[in-house]
């Protein structure tokens, strides 16, 4: 099947951390997936989105002790913090995972149990090196100069009883299945990654801690709790509905999986691009179709950490310059994929020039014109008048944007919609409106061409639907159409021509996107 024929669209984000607020980095995934969801809404798909939170293990255990309550407490604090900043950037997921909800557990519990009867997980003694911050073991001949090879930080060695799952059982199968699925790990110089990793051979997994509480216990050896990763990959699947007693909620898992998109920061796709599709093989399940890993957005002092106190917080920016221009700058600045510099200067100059000059003048001085010259009406465009122009690109835009969503190019998509409104923005420019609005012999031409200013303006609002909450909504208002109605509207509608009724009152609006002082904002 190809990716246009797919039916329905299931994508993940991380679980995060419940041990602490999250920064402009965890907004960034969850934008990412949240306009991929919506656009696969756009096309018709029945889609799900799930995010979550990782809330057991001994970070969250030790973070809740540092302030003085029980762990549960603590993660129900972060949490309702985290739902609080998804409302704020109008995250539309439709299921939010906990793994402190009995729902969770109860898989997590029965896929050790399948995995230990099956004889994919023993029980044995672990000696190695232990990264707290990592939560990873490691062997001896991985450390760098004693040190963990991924952070760099200090290990402390570790003995302790602990169950194993047998991963180098699967390694083989693995290998072939991304060599035979060139699309399974994304983008590919993450691929090479992947299999050079796994060449080098897979240790077995511990997959089970006796050294801290807070956790969900292995149900046959109840001294053991499961190690973080089994419990946290496997939300993907409870969420959904898998082994649940609830036929209603097992027959979610039946459409929606495999998953189709697992969005991931690059520093995790070990996880899931290697362990996960391993406990699915075991579990006979199919594997996701996409494991995305996504590069970091940095600072100029380097990766945002609540110990260097460089955190971004995304509440102040949205306060500051409100969720579309937050939205906007994370969808369209960093190229999807690779890492990406953060600096607010650039989210500042972002919205000057895309949404204030471009879209923002196109809009307001279409309408302008059409207060001007057309009595703030829509005109009549007359056929033998219109060069097509905005037509035939708008025809060539919505193609390239469906591409490039498709293959997560999401930076892509917007620069091709751009295409559109900078085409509208010339447009003007070469017709000059106010100079045939002079001669009365041209009265044809200059309501085709304002007509068709208005329509491409129509399909710039509809277009923008999976990425900027707000300004679809305005844009419509302002032409006069039923903001309403855009919730109905479908990717092929959108390059329909002539859906504006000539006669209908336009409203020219406040300007879309005020223009920000770049120093009067840096300043504060
Ligand atoms: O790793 N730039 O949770 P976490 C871009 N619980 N993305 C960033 C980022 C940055 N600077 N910082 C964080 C965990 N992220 C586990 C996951 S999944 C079964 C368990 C994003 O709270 C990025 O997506 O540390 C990264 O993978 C995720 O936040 C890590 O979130």
């Amino acid at each position: 099947m190809t990716e246009t024929d797919r039916q329905t669209f299931y994508i993940t984000t991380p679980i995060y951390y419940a041990n602490s607020d999250l920064h402009i980095g965890h907004a960034y995934s969850t934008v990412a997936a949240d306009a991929l969801a919506r656009f696969n809404r756009l096309r018709g798909r029945r889609t799900f989105f799930l995010t979550g939170t990782d809330e057991h293990g001994s970070k969250n255990e030790e973070a809740a002790r540092a302030a003085g309550v029980h762990p549960q407490e603590f993660v129900d604090r972060v949490v309702a913090g985290i739902l609080r900043l998804w409302e704020r950037l109008e995250i539309s997921y439709d299921d939010f995972i906990r793994t402190t909800e009995p729902r969770h557990k109860r898989v997590v519990q029965e896929v050790f149990r399948r995995f230990h009867e099956q004889g994919d997980i023993y029980k044995s003694e672990y000696e190695g090196w232990y990264c707290t911050p990592c939560e990873t073991f490691w062997l001896e001949s991985r450390l760098v100069d004693g040190r963990c090879p991924d952070c760099g930080r200090e290990v402390s060695r570790l003995k302790e009883e602990s169950y194993f799952f047998r991963l180098s059982k699967y390694q083989d199968r693995l290998l072939r299945h991304i060599e035979e699925n060139p699309d399974f790990i994304q983008p590919p110089s993450r691929r090479n990654e992947m299999v050079s990793f796994i060449k080098q051979g897979l240790e077995d997994l511990c997959v089970s801690r006796t050294t801290f509480a807070w956790g969900v216990p292995v149900p046959f050896d109840p001294d053991h709790v499961v190690y973080v990763w089994i419990d946290a990959l496997t939300n993907y699947i409870s969420a959904i509905g898998y082994a649940s007693e609830d036929p209603e909620r097992r027959k979610l898992f039946e459409e929606f999986w495999p998953a189709d998109v697992h969005l991931v920061g690059k520093e995790i796709m070990r996880f899931h691009a290697i362990i996960w599709p391993i406990l699915l093989m075991a579990l006979g399940l199919p594997l996701p179709r996409r494991v995305f890993g996504h590069g970091w957005l940095v600072l100029d002092s380097g990766k945002m950490s609540k110990s260097k106190g460089n955190v971004i917080d995304p509440h102040v920016l949205i306060d500051k310059y409100g969720v579309d221009a937050v939205r906007y700058f994370l969808l369209r600045e960093i190229p999807f994929g690779a890492d990406g510099r953060y600096s607010e200067e650039a989210l500042v100059n972002r919205t000057n020039v895309d949404l204030a000059n471009d879209l923002g003048n196109l809009l307001y001085r279409t309408l302008t014109m059409v207060e001007k010259f057309s009595d703030a009406t829509v005109p009549s465009p007359v056929a033998d008048q219109d060069d097509g122009l905005l037509r035939g690109l708008l025809a060539e835009v919505v193609p390239e944007v469906e591409r490039a969503m498709d293959d997560l190019q999401i930076p892509q998509a917007l620069e091709a919609v751009w295409r559109l409104v900078n085409q509208g923005n010339h447009y003007i420019e070469d017709n000059a409106p106010w100079s045939l609005a002079k001669d009365p012999g041209s009265r044809a031409r200059l309501d085709t061409v304002l007509y068709n200013l208005l329509e491409t303006l129509r399909a710039v609002g509809a277009l923008l639907l999976p990425f900027l909450p707000h300004t679809p909504r305005r844009i419509w208002d302002q032409l006069g159409l039923d903001p309403g109605a855009l919730e109905a509207v479908r990717l092929d509608d959108i390059a329909r021509w002539g859906q504006l009724r000539p006669g209908t009152r336009v409203r020219k609006g406040r300007p879309l996107f005020p223009r920000i002082d770049p120093k009067e904002a840096l300043e504060t």
